[in-house]
């Protein structure tokens, strides 16, 4: 029936290895590019580090014992690829992997689905420092020794992997903003990265199809549905232009193994587009991923750029510098070619969460139809949820707002489902507080209190919110509400 969640949808939560575990240099762990980068002064909020992030690693049976009590149904986790293989590409860590196959056994004896992120953002820092990371093919033998060792070890309880998470994301923040590592401003960089990635991305697809016959897998990818501002067909033009810089651009390379072809050909104008050869193309068509990962907070609202050069800062939109959906290039990337073709603004019909980014469930919906319609694949919601400050009340927190904006996304998904979309299951984005990469402790996103702050570990004590019973209800009743 399509007015309902079918029986087995997977209720999840998410979370990623730098942002929970913790033990950073633990059993044989080897030190990634975010170990690095955010002990660096002036790159992260007050300085706050991974370093005992929640400390998830020696807290594990806790947690998934929480996650049981919640009723959830999957969980889904990501592998730090130093912890299993320190230096990226040499001896697999047994340690590192037993941590893995301890939370897997845990999850399963508890029926949650394991949903495995392979790379969320947490490079080595041996193959930064040798290879210049991402920036050279060299990199893809490792990746794929990487998940090669995952692969095996875990092909038979896990059944849905992520391959990347939000590869628009960590690229555009790590080579156009300079705000994750490595640092820098280069978008012809940002680009070559991208191109490689795909290389590995699809590398991995088919190894895996290879080697878990009976598994799943598949990129998780930051969609947000792109709005003109007006009815002008010059606005519509240029939401088309930012549709295409923004999602397509990834997407269709991921589903169709093709960049798009005005896209491909504005930076090919511009001289930033990545040299793509012919076993290059080969490869892409040949890896069709199994499902697509969706991470949903909001879209983009565009105008056309009347001036036809960089707007001043003043009159640009007024993303915070920590919002990584940020779609405009700042006055100085003369050399992108969006410059011309969009221009960000806000959408005067959105409200705004605490840290700036638009509320907008509906587009949640617009979001799921126009991924499903262009490319037929299963859909699964790989993130969701609301950044807020919660305060601790008498030992606890209402969360309100939070269920309030749940609710709202549950209702316009099933509303997708409704109209069609197939769809695997939902994570909201996060099961317990945890460190948000650039704001810190503040910013908190789970239904579990994590008792610490910017400054101080505290005591990490886990205090379920109101949101939690709220998701274990929901859960109970299938998302019924
Ligand atoms: C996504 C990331 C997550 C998480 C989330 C919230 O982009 O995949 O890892 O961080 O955004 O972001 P933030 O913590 O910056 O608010």
């Amino acid at each position: 029936k399509l007015d309902e969640f079918q029986k087995n949808f997977l209720w999840g939560a998410a979370s990623a290895a730098y942002q929970i575990e913790g033990a950073y240099q633990e059993d044989g762990k080897g030190l990634s590019i975010w170990d690095e980068y955010a002990h660096q002064p002036g790159n992260t909020f007050k300085g706050t580090t991974g370093d005992v992030a929640i400390d998830h690693y020696h807290r594990v049976e806790e947690d998934v014992a929480l996650m049981a009590k919640m009723g959830l149904k999957a969980y889904r986790f990501s592998v730090a690829w130093s912890r299993v293989i320190p230096d990226g590409e040499g001896d697999v860590n047994e340690a590192g992997l037993a941590f893995y196959r301890k939370l897997i056994t845990l999850l399963k004896q508890n029926q949650i689905e394991p949903v495995l992120t392979i790379y969320h953002w947490d490079l080595p820092l041996a193959l930064q420092k040798k290879y210049n990371g991402w920036g050279s093919r060299e990199i893809i033998p490792a990746f794929e020794k990487y998940c090669r060792t995952l692969f095996s070890a875990f092909k038979d309880d896990v059944k849905y992997w992520v391959t990347f998470n939000e590869q628009n994301v960590f690229t555009s923040m790590g080579y156009r903003w300079a705000q994750h590592p490595p640092k820098v401003t280069d978008i012809k960089r940002m680009y070559a990265a991208n191109h490689i990635i795909n290389l590995a991305n699809a590398t991995a697809i088919n190894l895996f199809h290879e080697l878990v016959p009976n598994g799943q897998i598949g990129p998780s990818f930051g969609y947000g549905p792109v709005y003109p501002l007006t009815g002008d067909p010059n606005d519509v033009l240029a939401a088309v232009n930012a549709n295409d810089f923004n999602n397509n651009w990834w997407l269709d390379v991921y589903c169709r193994g093709e960049y798009p072809y005005f896209m491909l050909k504005q930076l090919q104008k511009a001289g930033i587009a990545p040299e793509i050869t012919a076993d290059d193309q080969v490869l892409l068509k040949s890896a069709k991923p199994d499902f697509l990962g969706i991470n949903y907070y909001h879209g983009g609202t565009v105008q056309t750029n009347r001036l036809q050069k960089p707007v001043k800062e003043a009159e640009q939109k007024d993303f915070s510098a920590t919002d990584p959906y940020l779609m405009q290039p700042k006055a100085d990337q003369a050399q992108s070619p969006e410059v011309p073709m969009f221009n960000s603004v806000s959408n005067p019909y959105l409200d705004k969460t605490a840290w700036g980014w638009e509320i907008d469930p509906v587009g949640f919906r617009v979001a799921l139809r126009q991924v499903y319609e262009k490319y037929r694949l299963p859909l699964f919601v790989t993130e969701n949820g609301l950044g807020a400050v919660d305060e601790l009340v008498d030992g606890k927190v209402d969360d309100q707002y939070r269920i309030d904006y749940l609710a709202q996304h549950v209702k316009t998904m099933k509303e997708a489902i409704t109209d069609g979309v197939e769809m695997i299951g939902y994570c909201a984005w996060s099961f317990s507080d945890i460190l948000s990469w650039l704001n810190g402790y503040k910013k908190r996103y789970g239904f579990v209190y994590v008792n610490r702050d910017d400054d101080s570990q505290k005591d990490l004590k886990r205090i379920p919110k109101a949101s939690y019973y709220w998701y274990q209800q929901l859960i109970a009743q299938n998302g019924a509400q």
